[in-house]
Formats: C-alpha cells, sequence, structure tokens
C-alpha cells in the first residue's frame, strides 16, 4: 500500500516508541512535527519504505531445480537513510569510546591489518588490564608489613587471575611448531584455471602466515624428532581466507577419516606411563600401522630422510590431497599442490637429530627465526599438477585416496608463483599459537574433492578450534582476521568482538534494505555441481587397495644412501619395539615392497624374512619407472646462505687465517661463529685479541654444517688435550660434514682417528686443507664442500668414527 505523508501530530507515539503502531501503515513522515527527533522519523520511516519495496522474497524461485546451479545475487533495496540499518539513532552522538558518531556504513571495522592489534609499552606506565596506573609492582597489600594479604588488593588478584589461565589446550596434533609472516606471489595470472583469488593477475601478491610443525610430540618437544613435518599456509586473500593444510610428505598414513584418531592415538606417548615423548619407536604406533597394510608408502617416507630436515626452510610442501581448481565459467580440474624449497632439501643425519635435541631442542625454531632476522628470507615456489578427471579415471591409482602420488612423469608440476617469509612475528602467542588453521577456509575457486580424508578434515578443523581457542569466535582473533570484509548473520558467543549495528541478523529481510545479501555464483563461493550416484555405504574404491606399488616407486627411486638410511630408520625403530610379532608383522609388509629393504630390515633385527603379508588387492600391482623427483637429491642447494660454521680457536692460533676465512664465509651469506674452550678473549699467534663467540661445550658439534680448524702450533697443542674438541670433530666427520684443517690442525684429525680417504679408497671431498693448499684455494673447495651439504660417501654402518 503507498503511504501518504503526514504533517501532523498523529501516531508520533509509534515514533517514540518501540512496540506496535498504526495498522494504516502510513507512519509520519519526514516533514513530522518538530517535536519529533529528525533522525527517529527517518528511521521509521526508512524503514517503512524498504520493507515495502519487498512484498516478497525474490530470492526463492532461485532455490527450485535447475536455477538452483546458478545463485542469483541477493535482492537489495537502497536505503533511504543511514538510521534504517542502524541499531539508534543516538549512535550520532560522539566519545572517545564509541568513536565519531558517524555510522560505518558497509564496513567491518574489526578487519584491518594486525596494527590495530599491535602494542609497544615503550614509555608508558604500568596499568592494570583496566587501564588504570599500577603504583607498586613489587609488593601485595597487606596489614601491616608482616601481616596477611588484604582480600581487596584487585591488583594482586588480576595478576594471578590471568597468570593461572595464560594457558589454552594445546593442538592435539601439530602441538610443536614455528610460524612467520610473508607473502605469495603469482608469476602469471592462471584465470584459465582458477578464479582464486591469489591467481588472479600477473604478479600479485597475497599475505599468508605460515606455520611449520612437528605431528607427535608436545607443544615443549624437540624440535628434530623423527617425524612428518606439517606445512600450513593461510593466504589472506581478498576474497576471504584460504588454508592450505599441508605437510612435507606428499602421501599419509590411512585413506579415511574415521581411522586419524586411532593413528594419533597410537603414535602419540603411551597413554599408561605418557611414553615415549615425540617419537613413533614404540609398540602401539608399530602394532597400529602394520595392521593397517595402506600406511606402507607412508611408513617408507616416514622412515627416509625427509621426518629429519636440516630446517623447515629445506624441506618440500605438499597439499597431500587431490582439490579442485574452478575457472569463471565453472568449469573445473584437478590440482595438487607442491611447495619447492629454493634451498634444496637437506637432512640431517639419525645420530645428529638426537644429539641436536639436547643440545638445542629450538633447533628449527631458531633457524627459522634466525635467517628471517638475517634477511635470508626463506623461499619456495609453488607448483601445480593439474589434470582431468578423465585422466584421472586412467590412472592405475585413485586420485582421491591420499596413500598416491600422482608421479611427476604422469602429470608434470608447473610452477606458478613463489612463497617468501620476510617477518618473524611479534608473540609467539598471539600469532603461532593462536592461528587457526582450517581446511574448510577456500574460497571461490579452489573446491574440495571426495578425497574421504579430505572430508573428514573439513569438519575436524572448524571444530578443533572451538575447544582450543575457546569459543566460535576464533576467527575474530587478529591473527586468524581475514583482510576481506566479514558480513553475516552471526552473532554472540564467548569473547565477541564486533560490535554489529542494527536490529537485523537474519536473511532474508526488508528491514535491513535485504543486507547483507547472498553475493550470488559470479561472486560467491559455489561448489562445482558434480554427479554423485551409488548405494550409500561404508567402504572403499577397488584401486585403494593397493598398497605396495607406489611404495616400491618410492624405495626404486632413493639413491643407495637413501635406502641405506631407510633401512636404518626402521631397524632403530623397530628394535626400540618390545614385542616380536609386531617386529614380523611390519617387516611382512616391507616383504611386498622389495626384497632388498625387508632383508635388510630382518637382518638388523636378527630374524629371518617372514613371509609376505596378504595382498589384498584384486588388481594387478602396477610396475613404475623410477621418478627422480623422489630422491632428496634432486634438490641440491643453490648456496651456501646461513649456514653455520665453526671456527675451532685456541690462543696462538693464526690470527690472519681466522680473519680472512671469518671474512669469506660473512661474505657468502654463511653464518661462522669462534668456537673455543670458554668465552673470552684469546691472543692470536701474533699477539692480537680474538673474542670468542662461543664455547665447546654451550655449542657443540652438531650445531654447525661445517667446521674449520686453523694454523697455529700453540692453539693445536692446547686443542688437542680438549676432549670435548677431539669429540667435536669426530662427530663433523660422522655426520658426514666439510672439515677444512690448515697447517697443524692436521695433528687434530690423527688423534681423532679420521681416516683421510674414504671406505673406497678415494680421497675425501670433505677433507680440505690437508695438502698443504693456499688459503685461498683450500676456502674455495671448502665452500664448494658447504653448499654439497654432506660427504655421505663417507658414511658406513657402523660408523668408522
Ligand atoms: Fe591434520 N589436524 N588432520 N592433517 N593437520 C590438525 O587442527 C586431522 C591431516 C595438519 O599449524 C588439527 O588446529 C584429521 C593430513 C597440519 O596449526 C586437527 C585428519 C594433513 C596441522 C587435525 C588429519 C594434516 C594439522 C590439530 C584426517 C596433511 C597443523 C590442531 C582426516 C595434508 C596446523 C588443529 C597448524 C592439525 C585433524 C590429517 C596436516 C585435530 C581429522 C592428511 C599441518 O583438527
Amino acid at each position: 500500500m503507498p503511504s501518504t505523508k503526514k504533517s501532523t501530530t498523529e501516531n508520533a507515539g509509534t515514533v517514540m516508541s518501540t512496540v506496535a503502531g498504526p495498522s494504516s501503515g502510513t507512519p509520519p513522515g519526514t516533514n513530522g512535527p518538530a517535536a519529533l527527533p529528525s533522525d527517529l522519523l527517518k528511521k521509521i520511516a526508512g524503514t517503512a519504505s524498504v520493507a515495502e519495496k519487498m512484498p516478497n522474497n525474490p530470492a526463492k524461485p532461485g532455490e527450485i531445480g535447475d536455477a538452483a546451479y546458478d545463485p542469483p545475487v541477493g535482492h537489495q533495496v537502497k536505503l533511504p537513510h543511514p538510521a534504517v540499518t542502524g541499531s539508534t539513532v543516538s549512535e550520532s552522538n560522539p566519545s572517545d569510546k564509541v568513536g565519531a558518531g558517524v555510522p560505518p556504513l558497509g564496513t567491518n571495522a574489526t578487519i584491518t591489518s594486525l596494527d590495530r592489534a599491535r602494542v609497544d609499552s615503550s614509555g608508558q606506565a604500568l596499568t592494570t588490564n583496566q587501564g588504570v596506573a599500577i603504583a607498586d609492582n613489587q609488593n601485595s597489600l597487606k596489614a601491616s608489613l608482616r601481616g596477611p594479604t588484604a582480600m581487596e588488593d584487585f591488583i594482586l588478584r588480576e595478576k594471578l587471575t590471568h597468570f593461572d589461565h595464560e594457558r589454552i589446550p594445546e593442538r592435539v596434533v601439530h602441538a610443536r611448531g614455528s610460524a612467520a609472516h610473508g607473502y605469495f606471489e603469482c608469476y602469471k595470472a592462471l584465470t584459465a584455471l582458477t578464479r582464486a583469488a591469489p591467481f588472479a593477475e600477473d604478479g600479485k601478491q597475497t599475505p599468508v602466515f605460515v606455520r611449520f610443525s612437528t605431528v607427535a610430540g608436545e607443544r615443549g618437544s624437540t624440535d628434530t624428532a623423527r617425524d612428518v613435518r606439517g606445512f600450513a599456509v593461510k593466504f589472506y586473500t581478498d576474497e576471504g581466507n584460504w588454508d592450505l593444510v599441508g605437510n612435507n610428505i606428499p602421501v599419509f598414513f590411512i585413506q579415511d577419516a574415521m581411522k586419524f584418531p586411532d593413528l594419533v592415538h597410537a603414535v602419540k606417548p603411551e597413554p599408561h606411563f605418557a611414553m615415549p615423548q615425540a617419537s613413533s619407536a614404540h609398540d602401539t604406533y608399530w602394532d597400529f600401522v602394520s595392521l593397517m597394510p595402506e600406511s606402507t608408502h607412508m611408513l617408507l617416507w616416514q622412515m627416509s630422510d625427509r621426518a629429519i630436515p636440516r630446517s623447515y626452510r629445506m624441506m618440500q610442501g605438499f597439499g597431500v590431497h587431490t582439490f579442485r581448481l574452478v575457472n569463471a565459467e565453472g568449469e573445473s580440474v584437478f590440482c595438487k599442490f607442491h611447495w619447492t624449497p629454493v634451498a634444496g632439501t637437506h637432512a640431517l643425519a639419525w645420530d645428529e637429530a638426537v644429539k641436536i635435541s639436547g643440545a638445542d631442542p629450538d633447533f628449527h625454531r631458531r633457524d627459522l627465526w634466525e635467517a628471517i632476522e638475517a634477511g635470508a628470507y626463506p623461499e619456495w615456489e609453488l607448483g601445480l599438477q593439474v589434470f582431468s578427471e578423465e585422466q584421472a579415471e586412467a590412472f592405475e591409482f585413485d586420485v582421491l585416496d591420499s596413500t598416491k602420488i600422482v608421479p611427476e612423469e604422469l602429470v608434470p608440476i608447473i610452477p606458478v608463483g613463489k612463497l617468501v617469509l620476510n617477518r618473524n612475528p611479534d608473540n609467539f602467542f598471539a600469532e603461532t599459537e593462536q592461528v587457526a588453521f582450517c581446511t574448510a577456509h577456500i574460497v571461490p575457486g579452489i573446491d574440495f574433492t571426495n578425497d574421504p580424508l579430505l572430508q573428514g578434515r573439513i569438519h575436524s578443523y572448524l571444530d578443533t578450534q572451538i575447544s582450543r581457542l575457546g569459543g566460535v569466535n576464533f576467527h575474530e582473533i587478529p591473527i586468524n582476521a581475514p583482510l576481506a570484509q566479514v558480513h553475516n548473520n552471526q552473532r554472540d558467543g564467548m569473547h565477541r568482538q564486533a560490535i554489529a549495528r542494527g536490529r537485523v541478523s537474519y536473511e532474508p529481510n526488508s528491514l535491513g534494505g535485504g543486507c547483507p545479501f547472498q553475493a550470488g555464483r559470479m561472486q560467491g563461493f559455489t561448489s562445482v555441481p558434480e554427479q554423485v550416484a551409488g548405494d550409500k555405504v561404508r567402504g572403499k574404491p577397488e584401486k585403494f587397495a593397493d598398497h605396495y606399488s607406489q611404495a616400491r616407486l618410492f624405495w626404486q627411486s632413493q639413491s643407495p644412501v637413501e635406502k641405506r638410511h631407510i633401512i636404518k630408520a626402521f631397524r632403530f625403530e623397530l628394535t626400540r619395539v618390545q614385542t616380536q610379532a609386531i617386529r614380523e608383522r611390519v617387516v611382512s609388509l616391507l616383504v611386498n615392497v622389495d626384497e632388498e629393504l625387508a632383508q635388510g630390515v630382518a637382518q638388523g633385527l636378527g630374524f629371518a624374512l617372514p613371509a609376505a603379508a596378504p595382498n589384498i588387492s584384486p588388481l594387478p600391482p602396477h610396475t613404475y619407472e623410477a621418478s627422480p623427483a623422489l630422491s632428496m637429491m634432486a634438490y641440491p642447494a643453490p648456496d651456501i646462505q646461513t649456514r653455520r660454521i665453526a671456527i675451532l680457536v685456541a690462543e696462538g692460533c693464526d690470527g690472519e687465517m681466522v680473519r680472512s676465512l671469518y671474512a669469506t664465509l660473512v661474505e657468502a651469506g654463511a653464518v661462522p661463529r669462534l668456537v673455543g674452550g670458554s668465552l673470552g678473549q684469546i691472543a692470536d699467534d701474533k699477539g692480537k685479541p680474538l673474542h670468542v663467540e662461543i664455547s665447546v661445550e654451550a655449542g657443540p658439534s652438531v650445531l654447525y654444517d661445517a667446521v674449520a680448524i686453523p694454523d697455529g702450533a700453540d692453539a693445536t697443542t692446547a686443542l688437542l688435550k680438549d676432549g670435548q674438541v677431539i669429540e667435536f670433530i669426530k662427530d663433523q666427520y660422522r655426520h658426514c660434514k666439510p672439515i677444512l684443517v690448515l697447517g697443524s690442525a692436521a695433528a687434530l684429525l690423527e688423534k681423532a682417528t679420521i681416516p683421510m680417504t674414504l671406505p673406497n679408497g678415494d680421497a675425501d671431498p670433505g677433507i680440505i686443507g690437508l695438502g698443504g693448499e693456499s688459503l685461498d684455494s683450500a676456502s674455495t673447495a671448502f665452500l664448494t664442500a658447504i653448499r654439497q651439504h654432506k660427504v655421505l660417501e663417507r658414511e658406513t654402518d657402523p660408523p668408522l668414527v
């Protein structure tokens, strides 16, 4: 019914009231009596007019039948006045607390950069959480100096109460981790493949926060445990947050989310005595996986050097599941995500990893932090494997099975962009601990597939944040808030930050002019309308049952030294297992992969090769050609940036040599340290001072990538007397690291019983300087050896030294 404006006081009571009104539907117009607040008049009249413009819900036909494939943009009505969507007309009264009195039309003011939440206290006095200045932060309030503490000491009580509640539940898996900020830069627009925001334009940069983690250990556990590493990337895109929550290994242990709690219960410390910490080397883990033959492929990766990376910066990352890319026309392809580190892929030796756990359990955390502080920003290239559903149908494996890779020989990897981490967090708890990754966080242009593991994850991550971060508003914590505006009708819950303006918290509505309205197919997230048919059933497709062909592909693709390490890792883990039947069961799985592997493990455990575990696959095994990309050797280092080099010094060492070597290493981007018996000043051979940077005790051998021992007769005599120095050199040798010995320092190698040649009789390319070459040529050879990381040809089992 059209409204007719009135200029009388008739129905003025409706304007001044919050309940009921005249049935004429004609409230007083904006030209009402001056006695009425004009904003209130505009609010009432404006509300009536927008409601009138929506006599029914025009979106409803769009929900039915074929129309549902193309959801329209929600119906909106232009607002005649800002007061219509406001909660109160009194919002125009400003104050320092409520703000300028200007309605923030169409914005969510809680959404901006982290600047809104950063705090700096330079030059500021201490206050309580209520902003009250604290006069005395040393003493509680007592009734006389030796008397009881007063109940009214609100300052003490606030401080202790906050402290008592500082801890939040740790992540049930991936509790131990470290993170950094950075950006993703897309090389070329990928609009033909996907309309996802990070790939929308050539050179487009999207801010990211990336967290690396171990899986099994608790929050304070060691970084260098043998374990899968998490590689979780949160893209703050201009169309909302996209989380690519991956690992450094491209396959997983299980095929169905149903088994995840079982897997995690099996690998975590055993429940009766809470041991072992951050380790899979125990009965319950191997009991479970040996009864789950689909784990076999993953077990080979887990027992490989991938599970003891030298650095988070030196490992690959994988999205693991098959995802979909969707373009603006709604056409979709399958996709696998790969992160490849520019620094190459490098690993620790197991003995080294174990010793680092004692010397510096924060090894990876420190490494990431230090590299970023030093400006050596870690970098990865993002590569995509893109394939059609028809191609996938023809593969001998199922792309929905997370225990399988798509070999690069089948679908090449296309490089599409780079990830650069260039900023450490301000605060570990606020950012790294409170960041909430969630596989359900995807943006238009990316979509899920039916991988049953991924489907379960879509539920699990949202759910876990609710208990970990204390409620449903975890998305408002600054590190989790998107950069894209947030507007919806979700309300309330613990610790709500947003103060929503207006009375409309539902859709459809006419009282808010239809806002916020649905975005429609072109702008909003729209699932790919995939055909689904068949019985509702619990089970797996046949191709899921081939548990060994790809495990064999991985094994075949390893270099001899990598194969040796895999056998040794199985031997170590299964030796710590107490139950013989479990050991044999594991080896019975390996018999299906490769005889050399199974034989090597069985021999190391002191039993004869058992019969193969039953192969339940109804399909014949597939024979793959070896894939070089599956070996870590395929990703060498381009330089020696950030490598830590020890220069062992003592009184009387050749100062010129030390200074020159130090400068060469710094110039090459490495981090040299003068390592001595204890801190303090020592005199070089010319009596000039050198300042020791760290002692052998505080910075043992395993913390460096290489060692240099300069000439100097007196220094050599002193070092020869120090058992810790000899041990230092032995560990450098055992862990296959480059050793530069100059002049008289050669005597130390002899004392440490270091062989001068490789086990095969060739010269050891990692022992440099023995030929009396000039410092320049020795340094060049040293730098080359450091770049190659390790001289693995040196290795024997058991170690000679
Ligand atoms: Fe996770 N996983 N996961 N996961 N996951 C978690 O989420 C889960 C899986 C991964 O740095 C939890 O916030 C289920 C595969 C990473 O904060 C939890 C299943 C892959 C991180 C969870 C899987 C991952 C997590 C624990 C099987 C590699 C750390 C705390 C269906 C592609 C993210 C949390 C960070 C964390 C559940 C399997 C990687 C409980 C149910 C496969 C990197 O939600």
